[in-house]
């Protein structure tokens, strides 16, 4: 009998592509989504008819303990979150119940609906903020600088003490950046991959950004998603870093964007403040040798060919007026 997949955050960009490597392996892919007034499930288009949707919310944990029920899923993947990390000050107390008290709510749902279903929770390098050591491991403690960090640190706590608590096979994935077409238009890179789009275009002549000196560790959106399958087809439950093991400036990756199109990015960007973070995460790295090992993961696609895929894309979406 094919294997069962709850996906929760199917309609962002992870979920999109987790969805289709689901697919290809033969699951039956049910996604959550929740409801809003007009539908946007652009990223997932394509796969109407092959994915089950569901309405629930990761703040009404009967819904979750209901959805559990109705799909008895083998693996669940809480890709949820409030994920942009400028809102979650604007926002901090709703990012928190997203994506903190989220986590506790599935696992809740999970402990007393289904208890051996695989559970696999969407950490993040934000966790490592103010960094403590480089490159950063599984071991490497914790400092956010966010309350999106703040959040993801209990997010990952919480994951881990039900593994111990309940014996729950429940793994967290400490995923560096990562990018690809169908990345959100405010996170940097698509920001500046599709305004470099608009600007060889002639739609505009400028672009205003923040700290152009903050480093990231930046892979491909579809690597990382097969990292979150390996994860869960482990014998043992643990927890993982995924990352490049290469870290570059934002300038470089407004340096490759503008170099694509053949534009010099020194006559276009200029520093908004209101870009700028009220604190800063200045430095990630990631040591994925632990995924290397033991899952067998490797990133297939290296930084300039990411940035050149995503503003190729643009390239032919502004061209076709889309967004
Ligand atoms: P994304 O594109 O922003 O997608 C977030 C998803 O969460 C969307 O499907 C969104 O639904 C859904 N969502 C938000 N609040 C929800 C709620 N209350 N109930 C139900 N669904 C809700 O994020 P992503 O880049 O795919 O990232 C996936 C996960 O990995 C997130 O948890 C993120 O924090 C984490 N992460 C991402 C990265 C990265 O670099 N991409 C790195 C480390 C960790 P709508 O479509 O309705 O808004
Ligand atoms: O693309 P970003 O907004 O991503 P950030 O803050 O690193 O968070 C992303 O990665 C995390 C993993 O570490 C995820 F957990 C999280 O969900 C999200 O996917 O910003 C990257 C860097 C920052 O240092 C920011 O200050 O780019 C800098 N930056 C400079 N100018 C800018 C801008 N970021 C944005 N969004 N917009 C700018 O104009």
């Amino acid at each position: 009998m094919a294997k069962r997949a709850l996906i929760t955050g199917i309609t962002g960009q992870d979920g999109s592509y987790l969805a289709e490597l689901l697919l290809k392996k033969g699951y039956e892919v049910h996604g959550m989504v929740r409801r809003s007034s007009e539908e946007k499930f652009e990223r997932i288009a394509h796969l109407q008819g092959k994915v089950t949707l569901h309405q629930g919310d990761l703040l009404d944990q009967f819904s979750l303990a209901a959805l559990l029920s109705l799909t008895q899923p083998d693996e669940v993947y809480n890709l949820a979150a409030q994920s942009f990390v400028p809102t979650s000050w604007n926002q901090p107390v709703l990012t928190g119940e997203f994506t903190a008290l989220g986590v506790t709510k599935m696992l809740e749902a999970i402990r007393h609906t289904r208890p051996q279903v695989r559970f696999y929770q969407a950490s993040s390098s934000e966790m490592f903020g103010k960094v403590l050591e480089v490159p950063q491991t599984e071991d490497t403690p914790f400092y956010p600088r966010s309350p999106y960090g703040v959040a993801k640190a209990y997010g990952h706590h919480i994951t881990v003490n039900y593994r111990e608590s309940f014996k729950l096979f429940a793994v967290s994935g400490i995923l560096f950046n990562h990018e690809s077409p169908r990345r959100g238009l405010e996170f940097v890179t698509r920001k500046v991959t599709y305004n470099v789009a608009r600007i060889k275009h002639g739609l505009q002549d400028k672009l205003p950004m923040g700290n152009l000196d903050a480093k990231r560790d930046w892979g491909f959106a579809g690597d990382y998603v097969d990292a979150m399958w390996r994860m869960l087809q482990q014998d043992e439950p643990d927890d993982y870093v995924v990352s490049t093991n290469e870290t570059h400036t934002v300038k470089e990756l407004v340096e490759i964007a503008f170099a694509r199109v053949g534009l010099d990015w020194q006559k276009y960007v200029f520093t908004d403040p209101a870009f700028v973070r009220p604190a800063e995460v200045d430095l990630l790295i990631g040591d994925a040798a632990k995924a290397k090992k033991k899952l067998g993961w490797e990133p297939t696609v290296r930084f300039k060919e990411l940035v050149e895929m995503m503003v190729d894309a643009d390239m032919e979406r502004v061209k076709a007026g889309q967004r």
